[in-house]
């Protein structure tokens, strides 16, 4: 690290599609944001780079189907996501978006520099065209059935049911998304980056050189590498995005993953004139912070083009994060399963830093991991509340209490003072460690093992009950209880900002620098702190079963939606059919069988007479309300005793995999006694 004089963080640009969840935060911001809170603290000259992904093909379908434009879907979210981020405390430099001038004046350029230094390849090929919208058809807008598992509804780039990836070509029966028209293929041209002609270069650079990079990311590397890369396209028939600024390019728009993070340099471009010494300086270093699924275009596609643009510096670290789970499920836009910031933000009001600890303490670094609300409010009172809070709360009061609040002065210490003195240094060297490796789960721990650390001294040592007798020997305990306080102020900043920050008003610390922590005299003698505030309090069970019941209802009604329609029953003959006598009936009267939750006693006009009919159907609907109502009735079965009630015929209902039910009847009214056939 030394060689370095100045480090550029990004952060992966979320897609402006959507609301932020715990998984993006989990993943990405929070071990950024660690990093660079930690790195300002040591005095580094760092930049944190963020913005949102509003270019691609999923943001056009979301704006298509919503009927808006997708201006206005990315303007909602792009402003919805960084009110998130800033709420919890994700301290950007900037944070842009990629519909920006800037932006898209970066990316042109950028693609104009390796188009006239030859650095694509164009081709030709066959693509699907949709006649009736008069435009080609990205991936995503050709549905079809997968030719791996036959489920209907697969897209063009892969099926969801099985997870395949797919080429459109591969879909059977395709459909265009946008008109419902089938395509036809038609030729067009694009332009492709060559990877393949980047592969020596790569597998020099990430597996010889960059061996300390995360075994998962390394790994990934590795197994693209294994396989052989190939050109890919950096071009799409597309009218939403950066326009392709060559000849031959009207109509079509950069590839999303082209232009995306190019954002990270038009964001640095839009934040200083001295961009360039960010991006080009050799003693500048650049790491990229991402989510597993970004692994490919962080280590392969865009340094490629980096180095083929020739002038700017490429990765020295993609510290990239495995998943996050949410209760044992894989977390989803469109099945609502997440855990979305600015909702947490109104149920936890005020409590960023507790959700910012549980994804530090629980953080998918090495595996995905799960985010369950148990262990969340586990973490808050077992963690931050009896160990945190519970320690820096006694040394606070206790102060106020024995001293009116100024710090006493160390007297004679014991063996034990001593070995509690020299533990503060060692925790604050094991939390550097763990920070300059990217380990921040590790590096969290050890934090919280100085406050671990303060809670067992003062329980050891148990000033209060000394207070009276040897008053001497609690200024030296009340000083080391208050250095420890004073320490965890500090160390605390990078992972808890808003915690920290109260902390250091009760401590009235000013100096906010990394080089402090691990002193011993932080707070002077005859210092003066400020009355105790409460850093966190418990998390009660109702409100996690709360959280419980709302993700409960959401899984019933993904399940219902998921529920697939019985199979067909057994063929029956034409004759068997015929058999039944069903026709169009009108609702004279209707009653509620008594003693019964279910049941209607119905009287019914069948044209052939007036008939009353038992009908289980009381959950659904009202007596009064079906008078008057056209209904198909069977009339030819054989009559049952229900409940008494002699029953003459059965009422045909409609009943979905939810149990749910409705009338078969005619689309118009029509004349009683007509057949049903
Ligand atoms: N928007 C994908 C994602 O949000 C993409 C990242 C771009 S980083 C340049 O996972
Ligand atoms: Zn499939």
């Amino acid at each position: 690290m030394s060689n370095f004089k100045r480090t550029l963080v990004t952060t992966a640009l979320p897609y402006a599609n959507g609301p932020v969840h715990v998984g993006h935060l989990a993943g990405v911001y929070v071990p950024a944001d660690i990093y660079v809170r930690y790195l300002r603290m040591k005095g580094e000259d760092v930049l944190h780079i963020g913005g949102s992904d509003e270019h691609g093909v999923p943001i056009t379908l979301k704006a298509r189907k919503e009927g808006v434009t997708p201006q206005d879907i990315v303007d909602k979210y792009h402003n919805l996501i960084k009110d998130s981020f800033e709420k919890f405390g994700i301290s950007f430099d900037i944070y842009s978006r990629t519909t920006s001038e800037m932006h898209h004046k970066t990316a042109s350029e950028f693609f104009k520099k390796l188009y006239d230094k030859g650095a694509f390849m164009e081709k030709e090929t066959d693509q699907y065209y949709d006649e009736e919208a008069r435009q080609f058809l990205a991936d995503r807008y050709i549905t079809g059935t997968c030719p791996h598992c036959n489920s209907t509804g697969a897209y063009g780039d892969q099926c969801e049911s099985c997870g395949t990836s797919l080429n459109a070509t591969d879909l059977v029966n395709p459909k265009s998304m946008i008109s419902g028209s089938i395509p036809v293929m038609r030729k067009t041209k694009h332009w492709y980056l060559p990877l393949d002609q980047h592969q020596k270069f790569l597998e020099k650079w990430i597996l010889e050189e960059h061996k300390e990079w995360k075994p998962n990311v390394y790994g990934q590397c590795k197994s693209w590498l294994d396989l052989g890369l190939q050109p890919r396209a950096v071009s799409r028939d597309l009218d939403w995005g950066v326009p392709v600024p060559v000849e031959g390019g009207e109509g079509k728009v950069l590839y999303v993953w082209f232009d995306a993070p190019i954002g990270y340099i038009s964001a640095t471009r839009e934040l200083t004139p001295d961009w360039e010494k960010y991006w080009k300086d050799p003693e500048t270093r650049l790491i990229h912070f991402i989510g597993k699924d970004n692994i490919v275009f962080h280590c392969i596609v865009f340094p490629s083009m980096l180095k083929s643009e020739g002038s700017f510096n490429l990765p020295d670290n993609v510290p990239a994060n495995e998943f996050l789970n949410l209760e044992g499920d894989k977390i989803s836009t469109s099945r609502n399963w997440a855990v979305w910031l600015h909702e947490y933000l109104v149920d936890f009001k005020d409590k960023q830093d507790v959700l910012r600890y549980v994804l530090t303490a629980n953080a998918p670094e090495t595996k995905d991991n799960d985010f369950t609300w148990r262990d969340f409010q586990a973490r808050n009172n077992n963690e931050l509340v009896a160990i945190l809070g519970n320690f820096v709360n006694r040394a606070v009061v206790l102060t106020h209490k024995y001293y009116d609040g100024q710090v006493p002065l160390i007297g004679e210490t014991e063996p034990f003072d001593v070995e509690t003195l020299e533990e503060i240094p060692a925790l604050v060297n094991r939390i550097e460690k763990s920070l300059d490796a990217f380990k921040f789960r590790e590096a969290v721990r050890e934090a919280m093992n100085l406050a671990r650390l303060g809670n067992k001294y003062l329980a050891d040592t148990e000033p209060w009950k000394l207070q009276k007798t040897n008053p001497e020997r609690v200024k030296t305990i009340m000083n080391i209880a208050l250095q420890i306080t004073a320490n965890l102020a500090l160390v605390m900043e990078p992972f808890l900002p808003f915690t920290a920050r109260k902390m250091r008003d009760m401590l009235d610390m000013e100096d906010l620098s990394w080089d402090r922590c691990g002193k011993t005299e932080l707070l002077k003698p005859a210092h003066k702190i400020n009355e105790a505030k409460l850093l966190f309090d418990k998390i009660e069970d109702a409100q996690i079963q709360e959280q419980l019941d709302r993700l409960a209802k959401t899984k019933n009604s993904n399940e219902a939606e998921n529920k697939e329609a019985a199979p067909a029953k057994a063929d029956i003959s034409f004759d068997d059919f015929t058999k039944m006598d069903i026709r169009v009936g009108t609702i004279l009267e209707a009653e509620k069988v008594a003693k019964t939750k279910k049941l209607l006693k119905i009287k019914v006009d069948t044209g052939i007479d007036k008939r009353t009919v038992v009908s289980g159907i009381a959950e659904f609907f009202e007596p009064e309300d079906i008078i008057g109502r056209q209904v198909s009735i069977l009339v030819n079965l054989a009559v049952r005793k229900i409940k008494g009630i002699e029953s003459q015929g059965m009422i045909l209902m409609a009943e979905d995999a939810d149990g749910r039910l409705d009338f078969v009847a005619p689309g118009t009214r029509i004349k009683p006694g007509s057949e049903v056939r």
